[in-house]
């Protein structure tokens, strides 16, 4: 069996490669590096990489033809809605043209594939005021980034119904853990505070912290990833989460216990665009068999650990 995993070298997808290896599947990885490394996959020897652009449509449908992948996995993204707001068109490009060129282009060709799974985000939910969020909650993406997210949903799923394509999709919530990039402001919250925190520098607070999020540790999300591909499951959406809610000011506190160490803090403005409460119900992805190995407390504390 081979896995076609795009964006494989990112923070959440190489962690997907280096599973996807240990379970004995051939791995093949695009990804143009802006964003991932390398260095993040473990097991590099035994992957096939293509340094490349997934907007790069001829080179994308070549890919297909030659390594025919049975599961293909669309990590790619620009991850970040603040970035989706300053370059829309830019974004779109990749968070939406992307995926509907290569579903196009699988559907065109016939290419027999066993699972196409596109990821989405929490980000669908915006700001109503049900939670916990579920599958089938009401929507309101209210940035590009979740606008694209959302739309490419319906493209998956709508393809999956109309031409027979064994398509599914999973929204990410706050991921967190080991190879998550802090460089970027738009980077995860949680690989921000893990540098601040390592190298006294000062934290920047978006709003007041009362804003809460649902963080999820990567070894959890790649748990939800491969029994949702080992179910076969097609033509559904899933929640991947912890199913726990906390503020970011929490979220602090325990972090600095964990660290044995307080961090410094200066106060901005709220972000634009920014979800105030976000949890998810995670009933779904415990039917198929998910159990949070990590609660926010140990997971802080592996990540700590290796920092
Ligand atoms: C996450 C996803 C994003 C999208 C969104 C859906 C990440 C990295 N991003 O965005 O792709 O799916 O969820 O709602 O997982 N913050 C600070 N200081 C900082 C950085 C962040 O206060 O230096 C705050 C930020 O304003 C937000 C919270 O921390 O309230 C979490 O920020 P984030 O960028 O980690 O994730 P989020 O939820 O904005």
């Amino acid at each position: 069996m081979k896995a076609l995993v795009t964006g494989g070298a990112g923070f959440i997808g190489s962690h997907l490669v280096d599973h996807l290896v240990s379970e004995g599947l051939d791995v093949v990885v695009v990804d143009n590096l802006s964003m991932g490394d390398l260095h993040n996959i473990k097991y590099q020897d035994e992957v096939t990489i293509y340094v490349e652009d997934v907007r790069n449509e001829k080179f994308m449908q070549q890919l297909l033809q030659e390594e025919r992948p049975d599961y293909i996995y669309f990590l790619a993204a620009v991850a970040s809605v603040a970035d989706s707001i300053e370059r829309p068109a830019e974004t779109h490009s990749v968070n939406q043209t992307a995926v509907f060129n290569m579903l196009e282009y699988i559907r065109k060709t016939n290419l027999p594939i066993k699972q196409f799974l596109f990821t989405s985000s929490a980000a669908v939910y915006g700001n109503l005021p049900e939670l916990p969020k579920k599958e089938d909650s009401r929507v309101d993406p209210l940035s590009p980034y979740a606008i694209d997210k959302y739309a490419t949903e319906r493209f998956v799923l709508a393809y999956g119904e109309l031409y027979d394509l064994p398509t599914v999709c999973v929204r990410f919530f706050n991921v967190y853990g080991p190879g998550q990039n802090p460089s970027s402001p738009y980077s995860g919250v949680l690989s921000i505070l893990t540098d601040c925190l390592n190298n006294k520098k000062p934290f920047t607070l978006y709003g007041d912290g009362s804003q809460t999020r649902d963080f999820v540790y990567v070894e959890d999300v790649i748990q939800a990833l491969w029994l949702i591909t080992k179910s076969d499951t097609e033509h559904e959406v899933f929640n991947i989460a912890n199913g726990n809610e906390a503020s970011l000011n929490a979220i602090i506190e325990t972090y600095e216990k964990v660290a044995e160490t307080s961090l410094q803090i200066k106060k901005a403005p709220g972000r634009e665009g920014e979800v105030k409460r976000s949890v998810a119900n995670i009933g779904k992805l415990i039917k198929l068999g998910y159990t949070t190995k990590w609660s926010l407390e140990a997971g802080l504390s592996k990540y700590w650990e290796g920092a």
